[in-house]
C-alpha cells in the first residue's frame, strides 16, 4: 500500500518546496532561496501556518509591498542565472493584484518565480468574501485570472490533491531554460486549509539540473554555411548568454574567429567591457562602435536575445538588405524571429559546437581591425561624457563616471527605468558576467531598490550598487527598510532631476510641449522640494545629499565601508543625455496637430520610416 501522510494542502505545498534542490558548484542547495510573504485573509491561516512549520529549511521574508517583494524574488533568480529562485505569497484581492506587474516583468525577462496568491473560497459558500470581485456572468472568474496572460503556467487549486500535478508542472517550467518564466498557483483559501492523504513519495528530495540542449545537425550546418560566407559578421550577446553562463565559449569564438560582438541590455557583461572586440552596447542606447558595424553587418549571429526594439533600433539599424540573421536561442520562438536561420540550442553548447565547426575560419582581417579601431574611438567619446565636472547640475553620464571611478567594475550595478538605462548601457564599464543587472525587458519603475535587495540575497558577498531616478524612487522605495531589517546592505545613488526627465526629453523630441513630466511642468499649487535623504534616513538608511561630483566620490568611498544601506542623493540636469552613439527608435508621432513642432517632428518621423530597410 502507498504510504501517505495527512497534511493540509498548504502544508504539503511548503514541504514539497523545501525538498526541491539543485547543485551549485558541486554543492547541493535548496532550489528555493525562500518565500516572500505579506499575509492577509486568503493566506495567513493556510499558507502562513504551513510556512512556519518549514521556516528552518525554507525561510520566510516579510516585505512592505507585494510588487516589491516579487521584484526581490525575480532579481534573486536573475542574479543566480536562473539556477535558484524564490516564491512570493499574498492575500487575496489587492495583495494578489499588486504582484501582477511583477509577474509581467518576470514573463518578459524570462525569469523564474513562483507566485502563490490567495484566492476565493472554492466552495463559494461565504461569497462574496472581503476583497472578492463578483463577475455577473462567469462564476469561475476571480481577479487572479489577471495572472493568466503574464504566467508561463497558471493553475487554480480548488482541491488539495491538485497540487501534485500542478507542482510537478511548476517545477518543469521554472527549471526549463526555454519555457522559463513565472508560474502562478492560485490557492483557494478554504483548500489551503483542507487535509488530504498525500503519498510520501511526493515529498522525496529531488535535485534539479539545468538542461543544455545541443544544436540540431542540419541547423548547425546552415549556420556554419552562413557564417563562413560572411564578410562582415557580427554577434549580438543577449541575456541568454549570461543565463547559460556561456561567456567562456563566447570569448573563444570571438577570439578564434576575430568576430566582433555587441551586447543587449540583458546581455551586457557577457564579456568584460575592456575586451577589444566587445563593441559593448548595441541599438537605440548603443555605442557608435557597435552601431556602425550593425549597419553594415551581412551575417548577424544573435545569441540568447529576444531582439526587442531597443536592440534592433526598431529594425532600422541593420541596414544591409542582404543580411542573414542566425538565431542561436534555446527557445524556438526567439530563434526564428525575423526570418532568422534558427539554431535552437543552449548558448554555451551552441557556441561551442559552432566554434568547433568553424575551426580555422576567420572574419576578414579588415573587418576585425575596423571593429577594434571603432571601439577605441568610442572609448574616447565615452571618457569625455563621463569626465568629472564642477557643474551645479551634472548630467547622468557624469554621475555614472563618478560611480565608476569610486566603485570600479567589481560591483553589481543595477538599474531599470528612466534616463539611466540608456546612459548606463552605453557608458558603464562592466566587469564579470552578471555584474551589470538591467531590468530593461519591462523597464519597471520601482524595480530598483527591491531588485537590489534580491541581488544582495543571492550574492551577499558582493557590493550591490543601485542607480535610480527620483521618479522611480518615489514609486517604490519601501524595501529600503527591509534591507536595513535584514542587514542586507545596498548602496543607492539617487539622481534627482525633479521629474520624469527621460520622458520629458522624449516629449520634446516628438514635438510635444513640456507638460506633466518635470514637476515644474505639472499642475501644482506648491512646487515640491523633496528631501530624499531625510526620507531614506527615516527608513533606517544612512543617507546624505551631496552637492558635487567630487562630493559624490568621497561619499561613495565611505559608503563602500558602511555595513548598512546607504542612500546618496545628487541633483542632476533633466535636459542632458549623451549625444554620442545611439540610433533611431520608433515612437509614433501624431499625424495631425495644431502644434507646428509636432508637424515638424512628424515630417522627420516619416523620413525615418521611409529609411527603414
Ligand atoms: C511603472 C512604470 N510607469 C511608467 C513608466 C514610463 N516611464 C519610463 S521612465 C519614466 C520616468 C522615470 O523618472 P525618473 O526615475 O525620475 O528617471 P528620469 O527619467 O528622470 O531619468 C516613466 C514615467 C515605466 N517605465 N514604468
Ligand atoms: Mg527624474
Amino acid at each position: 500500500m502507498t504510504k501517505t501522510i495527512c497534511l493540509t494542502m498548504a502544508q504539503a505545498l511548503t514541504r514539497f518546496l523545501a525538498r526541491q534542490m539543485t547543485e551549485i558548484d558541486g554543492k547541493k542547495v535548496p532550489i528555493f532561496g525562500g518565500v516572500w510573504a505579506i499575509f492577509g485573509h486568503g493566506n495567513v491561516a493556510g499558507v502562513g501556518e504551513a510556512l512556519y512549520q518549514v521556516r528552518d529549511e525554507l525561510p520566510t521574508f516579510r516585505a512592505h509591498n507585494e510588487q516589491a517583494m516579487a521584484h526581490a524574488a525575480i532579481a534573486y533568480a536573475k542574479a543566480n542565472f536562473r539556477r535558484r529562485f524564490m516564491a512570493a505569497t499574498s492575500s487575496i484581492g489587492p495583495g494578489a493584484l499588486n504582484m501582477v506587474t511583477a509577474a509581467a516583468l518576470a514573463h518578459v525577462n524570462r525569469l523564474p518565480v513562483l507566485f502563490l496568491p490567495g484566492d476565493v473560497f472554492a466552495n463559494r459558500i461565504p461569497d462574496p468574501v472581503l476583497q472578492q470581485a463578483e463577475d455577473f456572468s462567469d462564476g469561475t472568474a476571480t481577479v487572479n485570472d489577471c495572472f493568466r496572460p503574464v504566467s508561463r503556467y497558471f493553475d487554480r487549486i480548488t482541491r488539495p490533491e491538485q497540487i501534485i500535478p500542478a507542482l510537478n508542472r511548476a517545477m518543469q517550467v521554472l527549471t526549463d531554460p526555454a519555457e522559463c518564466g513565472p508560474v502562478t498557483l492560485s490557492l483557494c483559501q478554504d483548500v489551503q486549509a483542507e487535509a488530504y492523504d498525500y503519498p510520501e513519495s511526493f515529498f522525496a528530495e529531488r535535485v534539479w539540473h539545468q538542461r543544455r540542449p545541443r544544436p540540431d545537425r542540419s541547423e548547425l550546418a546552415a549556420a556554419v554555411a552562413a557564417l563562413t560566407g560572411a564578410k562582415k559578421p557580427l554577434m549580438i550577446a543577449g541575456g541568454g548568454v549570461l543565463f547559460s553562463q556561456a561567456s567562456g565559449e563566447l570569448a573563444k569564438l570571438v577570439q578564434d574567429a576575430g568576430m566582433p560582438v555587441c551586447e543587449t541590455q540583458g546581455g551586457k557583461s557577457s564579456l568584460p567591457d575592456d575586451h577589444p572586440l566587445n563593441m559593448a552596447a548595441v541599438g537605440v542606447t548603443g555605442t557608435s562602435a557597435a552601431n556602425r558595424l550593425a549597419e553594415e553587418a551581412d551575417v548577424v549571429l544573435a545569441v540568447g536575445t529576444r531582439l526587442q526594439d531597443f536592440t534592433t533600433g526598431s529594425w532600422a539599424l541593420f541596414k544591409n538588405s542582404g543580411k542573414t540573421i542566425v538565431g542561436l536561442n534555446v527557445q524556438p520562438f526567439d530563434a526564428g524571429k525575423h526570418q532568422a536561420l534558427p539554431l535552437v540550442a543552449d548558448a554555451a553548447e551552441g557556441l561551442a559546437e559552432l566554434g568547433a565547426a568553424l575551426k580555422g575560419w576567420k572574419a576578414p582581417a579588415a573587418w576585425t581591425d575596423n571593429a577594434a579601431r571603432g571601439k577605441k574611438d568610442w572609448q574616447a567619446d565615452a571618457d569625455k561624457a563621463t569626465a568629472s565636472t564642477n557643474a551645479a547640475y551634472p548630467s547622468d553620464a557624469q554621475v555614472i563616471g563618478a560611480v565608476q571611478r569610486a566603485m570600479g567594475s567589481d560591483v553589481i550595478l543595477l538599474h531599470a527605468a528612466g534616463g539611466l538605462p540608456g546612459e548606463l548601457h552605453k557608458l558603464w564599464q562592466a566587469g564579470a558576467p552578471g555584474s551589470y543587472h538591467a531590468e530593461y525587458g519591462f523597464s519597471t519603475m520601482g524595480y530598483e531598490i527591491a531588485g537590489g535587495l534580491g541581488v544582495k540575497m543571492a550574492k551577499p558577498e558582493e557590493e550591490v550598487v543601485v542607480m535610480i531616478g527620483d521618479g522611480s524612487y518615489l514609486m517604490l522605495n519601501s524595501e529600503i527598510a527591509t534591507s536595513v531589517m535584514l542587514g542586507l546592505k545596498l548602496t543607492v545613488v539617487l539622481l534627482d532631476n525633479r521629474g520624469y526627465g527621460c520622458i520629458n526629453r522624449l516629449q520634446m523630441a516628438t514635438g510635444g510641449a513640456n507638460f506633466n513630466n518635470l514637476l515644474k511642468d505639472a499642475r501644482h499649487e506648491v512646487l515640491p522640494d523633496i528631501d530624499f535623504a531625510a526620507h531614506a534616513a527615516s527608513l533606517g538608511a544612512i543617507a546624505e545629499k551631496v552637492s558635487s561630483i567630487s562630493g559624490l566620490e568621497t561619499a561613495l568611498a565611505q559608503a563602500k565601508k558602511n555595513t548598512r544601506t546607504t542612500v546618496l542623493v545628487i541633483d542632476t540636469d533633466p535636459l542632458v543625455s549623451t549625444e554620442a552613439g545611439g540610433s533611431w527608435w520608433d515612437v509614433a508621432v501624431p499625424e495631425v496637430s495644431v502644434r507646428p513642432q509636432v508637424n515638424a517632428a512628424r515630417k522627420k518621423y516619416e523620413e525615418a520610416l521611409s529609411g527603414r530597410p
